[in-house]
């Protein structure tokens, strides 16, 4: 299967969602005021934000459209161009990150929303590219959340750093990047918990994790990528403003969208923050992430 099929497959909800909602709105009716009400109602409940909503309601409200000759291909263009144009410059070229030996990526975000299950993912990612690749167990506060980094570091072929349960998260990251500066590794990507709920542990946690971790190199953290539940709608925006607080945040990950009919929440995130989008989660298996292509995006949430 090809990248773009794999957009289509996991944004399926979505794209089901929008391009019905787009059917029975603005092919079934006359296009006049009420009519764009509703469908900036229709937009608005799709998460893709309130500013986005009323800026397709002026496109469309601006084009003609014949009822009787359905011109979906237009409206539907009109559509992905416009997310397209917003959410282009945010790809975040993994590639092109720099080149410190190793790259270290903090992952961050609240609990449950796929951290452990991501670092496992986009470490794939790396190995497949021939980069040496190990994980620092630092969400130290459940045993499970260790066992389960391992689970993925065995799976893929990433080493992983660890230590026992309700270890400082500190100096796990402090002996993870010890050893992968020692060891020549390419990349770090280091495991956190996401207790939100009391934010001035988190925000001393971070606090803390990046102080230790610039005492072997000033660079690091090179990156903290956000990771974010497309299906917790609207919260999503408040993580964003909460852990922007704790840390700069240098990337987003979005994932479940395959287990979402609001995949468009991507976009009113990208509109509001303008954060780099590094890579979207569609699944829960290992070849699940895929790194974020704003044309692929945007096109396959318009395919019914
Ligand atoms: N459907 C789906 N499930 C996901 C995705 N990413 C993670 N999950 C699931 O979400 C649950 C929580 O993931 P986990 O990595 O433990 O979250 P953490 O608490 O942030 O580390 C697990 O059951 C994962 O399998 C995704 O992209 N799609
Ligand atoms: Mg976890």
């Amino acid at each position: 299967m090809g990248i773009f099929e794999k957009f289509k497959l996991g944004l399926s909800k979505s794209s089901k969602n929008l391009s019905s909602g787009f059917n029975d709105l603005i092919f079934k009716k006359k296009i006049d005021q009420k009519m764009l009400d509703e469908l900036e109602d229709f937009l608005i409940q799709s998460d893709v934000g309130v500013e986005s909503a009323k800026e397709l309601r002026e496109k469309f409200g601006n084009t003609k459209i014949d009822p009787k000759n359905t011109e979906k291909n237009k409206i539907f263009k009109i559509f992905s161009n416009y997310v397209s144009e917003i959410l282009k410059p945010l790809e975040k070229n993994l590639a092109n990150m720099n080149n410190n030996k190793p790259n270290v990526i903090l992952i961050a975000g609240v609990n449950g929303v796929g951290k452990t299950t991501t670092i496992g993912k986009l470490a794939k990612i790396f190995v497949q590219n021939n980069k040496k690749v190990v994980l620092g167990a630092a969400d130290t506060f459940r045993a499970a959340a260790v066992d389960q980094l391992e689970v993925w570091s065995k799976k893929i072929g990433a080493d992983i750093i660890k230590s026992e349960e309700g270890a400082d998260p500190a100096s796990v990251a402090y002996k993870a990047l010890d050893y992968a500066k020692n060891n020549n590794f390419d990349y770090l990507l280091i495991d956190t918990a996401g207790r939100l709920q009391n934010k001035k542990n988190l925000m001393d946690e971070f606090k803390k994790i990046t102080k230790v971790v610039k005492k072997i190199d000033l660079n690091a953290p090179n990156e903290t990528f956000l990771i974010l539940d497309a299906t917790t709608g609207q919260s999503a925006i408040n993580q964003v403003e909460e852990f922007r607080k704790i840390t700069p945040i240098t990337g987003i990950i979005m994932t479940k969208l395959d287990g979402t009919a609001k995949g468009g929440i991507l976009l009113a995130i990208g509109k509001k923050f303008k954060i780099p989008i590094v890579a979207l989660g569609m699944g829960e298996k290992e070849d699940d992430l895929h790194i974020f292509n704003a044309a692929h995006y945007s096109n396959a949430l318009m395919i019914d």
